[in-house]
Formats: structure tokens, C-alpha cells, sequence
């Protein structure tokens, strides 16, 4: 895009605009009418998914329309920036690699000159030594027992992204080991957590890239004590404790030894860091060669959203496609909605991933944006959400955009399995319900009381994606996460935001550490907030336990 020329004077701009006066007249039902071959030509592959677009407000044009303005806003150029490690992320001054993590082909990326994929391969080495350590029970804790629970330590970027994938890939993962993750600052999450293990057969993996993050530092120092008034000797931190930072220095200070210490790098952003070290709990979870699968399915959504023409491209499609809805229909949510209990917590990983990479209001010029960004982001598994919210899916009044996922194989166990036709009924039920409606002639002629019939109406016309798997394998569920997050770097481009800070989560965490000294100083400290800020100071200043 030019710098004179913002995004919504771009002449592809009006456009659209121009087009969805049209559009925003059309039905489904219409659409679908006149093109029996309509799911076939909205309707493309890639590394394993299968991407059915045709139950979206769009005809050819809107698709022409949309990728005439991706080309318009430099995508092309973005996307090979991305790739060859130019700092996209202007405002911390650093690429934006996350690529070179999976990059299982024999490329060089470099970093100021330097190729960074040895030190890539290297960290990914020593997680796969120490990850066959745990699994063998050849990693001894400090009374010489195996090492049978694993605590992750991290929050936000550094917990999210492993703790969904240990639950996505639960079927892959040892059953002899129980993995689980501490995040929140809340001591009764720690609490929960550990109450029922045993510290010698204990390990604790501190993930934090800063390694100053105020929760984690909490729950880790929390862990050590918990740890050492058990085991009563510093020496057993040793064995008990690894970390997964940038920070060196920091990690040392808190007892953990470098040789304990798996590396990642500056240019990995928080919440585009599963595969990186922060990964180590789901490799051990599932293995090396499990992991590896992974990677390959990220690489392989990679090469295909740099290689493919955006026509058949799917997250710049499903980029596009929230474009449409968000700027041009006005929409302010879209639902992912996984019809499987594995990806029960993909929906709050997006959530991150999305609102905190796109939910921007200045543009790359430091102009304050005129056109909406990232939608609040949200989500169920599927069938659990239909006895829900679908509610309002069907016969509310917002329109909310949402993207279905399933996969056709069903579960390994033979029981599970014989849920499986039911499962995928509903999952393609919903779609179906969402974009056609009911009329209400087709109600009366059910045949209904006359005083029911409004209720009993559905307009349709609700737009869904669906992506759909052979079945969700390390392989898919690696390409899936891939998708969303190019999904998500295409909308930053159009958006012309910064998609890879995070400023917005500042301001709070620089007055919680005013709180907290105004909480616990003795006598009270002068209170110079508003009237609100300092009543509710006041009363919780001194609280004691209540609970018997
Ligand atoms: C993610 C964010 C944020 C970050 C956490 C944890 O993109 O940067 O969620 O991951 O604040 O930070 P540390 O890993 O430094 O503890």
C-alpha cells in the first residue's frame, strides 16, 4: 500500500464497498441455486485440510475483489519479508521467525547475516535427548526416583500454546507421565496442581522468554519451595528444575544451570513459540518423532501459504474472508468451533494468538486506524456449544462469521468410535442449519400453529467455513495452527497494523506493581488514584484467610 493512499482510499477498497451493496442482498439459498457446482469451486486443499468456503456471502467477484485488494496492500511482499527475516516487528526491532522454527527443509534463514537454523537444530537436540531421558526413566530426581510428573511453569505465550497442543495430542502422549501447566498468578492454581504429587518424582519446567514475568517468577518460586520443604536440600533444584528462556543470566540467578536450559531467540514472538523450546512438555509428552510430525504439518502450511496463488491459498482465503465480514458486513466476533474434544482449548489458544497479535487501533505509520482490526475471537467444542450459544448463531441478531473443523477418521478405541457418526451429523447439521435456514412457509407446512411460526423461522444466510481433516494427527494439528497464524499475518497486512507487539498488555501490569506495594505497606501509603481505585485498595488492604 502507498503511504499516501491508506487503506480505505485504495481505489480496490470502494470496490468491495461497492460490491457488497450487492451482496448483501444475496441468500445462500440463492447462491447455492445457481451454481450446482458452487461447494466445488469454493472449495481448496492444503497440507492435509480441506477448506469448504462456499458457505460464505461471496460469489466470484468477492473473491477477485479481495485478492485484488490483498495484492494492492502488499501482501506478496509481506509474506517474502516475513521469510527472509526482515524486522516486521518494527516496534521491538526484531524478524519475526517463527518459520524458521519448522523449517525442515535445508534453507538457510538468516538473522543479520547469520543463519540461525544450526542453533535451531542444535536446541531441537538437546529437547530430544532430555525429552527420551524423562520417557525412559533415565532422568533421576534427587532421591534417584524417575521423574513421572511434569509442571509447566509459563503463562501467556509460554503456557498457552503447549498446554493446547498436550490436550489436541493426548492421544499420542505417554500415559505414564502426567503433564500439567501452571500459569495463573492465583496461588490455588498451584495448589491444585501439585497437592496430590510427590516432589521426588517431580520435575518443573520454568518457561518464560524474559524470565522476569511476574506470575511465573511467582509459581517457580512458589515450586522451589514447595520442592526444597520436602526434599530439604538445595542441591535437589538441580534435578528438579529446567528452563526454556532467552535469558541466560536470569536463569542462572534462579539456581537452574545453563546445561539445564533450553534456548530460543528474541525473534520468536510469545504466542508464535510452540515450536520452540516452549514445546519441550508436549515432546516429552509425545515423543520426539511425534513433535517432529508436528513440525513437518507447520512446515508444510508454511510452503504452502508462500508458495500457493492467493486464489486457492487458504489463510489468505480465511484472511480474506474475515476482512469481508469484519469491514464490509460489520461483524465483531467470529467463533472457531473444533467438533472435537481434543482441540477443546484451541479457541482460548486462538484467542491470544488473534486478539493479541491484531487487536491494534494505530496503523504502521503511527496513525490511528479508520477501519476495524481483530474481532473478539471466541469458541466451543462442538457438539457441547450447541446446547449453548448456538442459540444466537441461528436467530440472533449479530452476525458472527464462524469456522467449523472436523475430521473424518473417528477414534482409535473402538467405543469411542461409535460416536463418531453422531459427531460428524451435528457438525455438518450446524452448517447446513446456518446458511439455509428455515422459512417460513417450510415451518407452517410442518405444520405449526400460525402464533409459532416467527419463532420457529430461521433466516440463514449465516456464513461458516469448514476445515475438515482425514483425522487429527501431529501432522494436521501442526498444519492447522499454521494456517491460523498466516490467517492472522494476513489481516495484520491488510489492517496495515503491527501485528507482532503487544503494548496493550502494559499499562496494567505497570499499575499492579504500584498496587502491590500500596496492598502491603505498613501504615497505609498516601492513595492517589480516583475514588474507585482507592476504595477498593482500602478494603483489601489487610485481608486475612477465611477459610476454615
Ligand atoms: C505473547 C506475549 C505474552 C508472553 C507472556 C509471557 O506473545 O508476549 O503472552 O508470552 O507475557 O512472557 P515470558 O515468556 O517472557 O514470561
Amino acid at each position: 500500500m502507498s503511504d499516501s493512499l491508506r487503506l480505505i482510499e485504495q481505489p480496490e477498497w470502494n470496490a468491495l464497498q461497492t460490491h457488497h451493496r450487492t451482496m448483501a442482498l444475496c441468500h445462500l439459498r440463492a447462491l447455492f441455486a445457481k451454481d450446482p457446482h458452487r461447494a466445488e469451486r469454493f472449495t481448496a486443499e492444503a497440507a492435509g485440510w480441506r477448506l469448504d468456503y462456499s458457505k460464505n456471502r461471496i460469489n466470484a467477484d468477492t473473491v477477485r475483489l479481495l485478492v485484488n485488494l490483498a495484492h494492492a496492500c502488499g501482501l506478496p511482499n509481506a509474506i517474502a519479508a516475513m521469510f527472509r527475516g526482515d524486522v516486521l516487528n518494527v516496534t521491538e526491532n526484531r524478524p519475526v521467525l517463527h518459520v524458521a522454527l519448522r523449517n525442515r527443509s535445508n534453507t538457510p534463514i538468516l538473522v543479520n547475516g547469520r543463519d540461525v537454523m544450526p542453533e535451531v537444530r542444535t536446541v531441537l537436540q538437546q529437547m530430544n535427548a532430555f525429552a527420551q531421558a524423562i520417557r525412559r526413566g533415565e532422568w533421576k530426581g534427587h532421591t534417584g526416583q524417575a521423574i513421572r510428573n511434569i509442571l509447566n511453569i509459563g503463562i501467556g505465550g509460554s503456557d498457552l500454546g503447549p498446554a493446547m497442543a498436550c490436550e489436541a495430542l493426548r492421544l499420542y502422549a505417554d500415559p505414564h507421565l502426567r503433564i500439567r501447566f501452571v500459569s495463573n498468578v492465583d496461588g490455588a492454581h498451584f495448589y491444585e496442581q501439585t497437592r496430590d504429587l510427590d516432589p521426588a518424582e517431580t520435575l518443573f519446567i520454568v518457561a518464560s522468554k524474559t524470565f522476569t514475568t511476574q506470575e511465573t517468577m511467582m509459581n517457580a518460586a512458589t515450586a522451589r519451595a514447595w520442592l526444597l520443604a520436602r526434599l530439604r536440600d538445595e542441591a535437589a533444584v538441580a534435578r528438579h528444575f529446567v528452563a526454556v528462556s532467552t535469558a541466560e543470566r536470569e536463569v542462572i540467578r534462579f539456581g537452574i544451570r545453563p546445561e539445564n536450559m533450553f534456548r530460543f531467540w528474541d525473534w520468536v514472538g510469545g504466542r508464535y513459540s510452540l515450536c520452540s523450546a516452549i514445546g519441550l512438555p508436549l515432546m516429552i509428552a509425545i515423543g520426539p518423532d511425534r513433535f517432529e510430525e508436528m513440525l513437518d504439518g507447520f512446515h508444510a502450511m508454511d510452503r504452502h501459504f508462500a508458495e500457493t496463488p492467493f486464489e486457492q491459498n487458504l489463510p489468505v482465503l480465511m484472511g480474506l474472508l474475515g476482512i469481508w465480514y469484519i469491514n464490509f458486513f460489520g461483524a465483531q466476533t467470529h467463533a472457531v468451533l473444533p467438533y472435537s474434544q481434543y482441540l477443546a482449548r484451541l479457541p482460548a489458544y486462538l484467542q491470544q494468538a488473534d486478539m493479541e497479535s491484531n487487536g491494534k487501533s494505530t496503523d504502521r505509520h503511527g496513525r490511528p486506524v479508520a477501519w476495524s482490526t481483530g474481532p473478539v475471537l471466541w469458541g466451543e467444542p462442538g457438539t457441547n456449544g450447541q446446547h449453548a450459544f448456538f442459540q444466537l448463531l441461528h436467530q440472533g441478531t449479530v452476525l458472527i462469521p464462524a469456522d467449523f473443523i472436523g475430521f473424518a477418521a473417528p477414534h482409535p478405541d473402538p467405543l469411542a468410535a461409535r460416536h463418531h457418526p453422531t459427531l460428524l451429523a451435528n457438525f455438518i447439521a450446524q452448517t447446513e442449519a446456518l446458511a439455509f435456514g428455515k422459512t417460513a412457509d417450510e415451518v407452517r407446512a410442518e405444520p405449526t400453529p400460525e402464533a409459532l411460526v416467527p419463532y420457529k423461522t430461521f433466516e440463514g444466510n449465516r456464513p461458516t467455513n469448514t476445515l475438515l481433516a482425514d483425522a487429527l494427527t501431529p501432522r494436521t494439528f501442526g498444519a492447522l495452527i499454521a494456517l491460523y497464524e498466516h490467517k492472522i499475518f494476513t489481516q495484520g497486512v491488510i489492517w496495515d497494523i503491527y501485528s507482532f507487539d503487544q503494548w496493550g498488555v502494559q499499562l496494567g501490569k505497570v499499575l499492579a506493581g504500584r498496587i502491590l506495594r500500596e496492598l502491603e505497606a505498613e501504615p497505609e501509603p498516601p492513595l492517589r488514584h480516583d475514588s474507585s481505585t482507592n476504595a477498593l485498595i482500602r478494603r483489601l488492604r489487610g485481608v486475612r484467610p477465611q477459610h476454615s
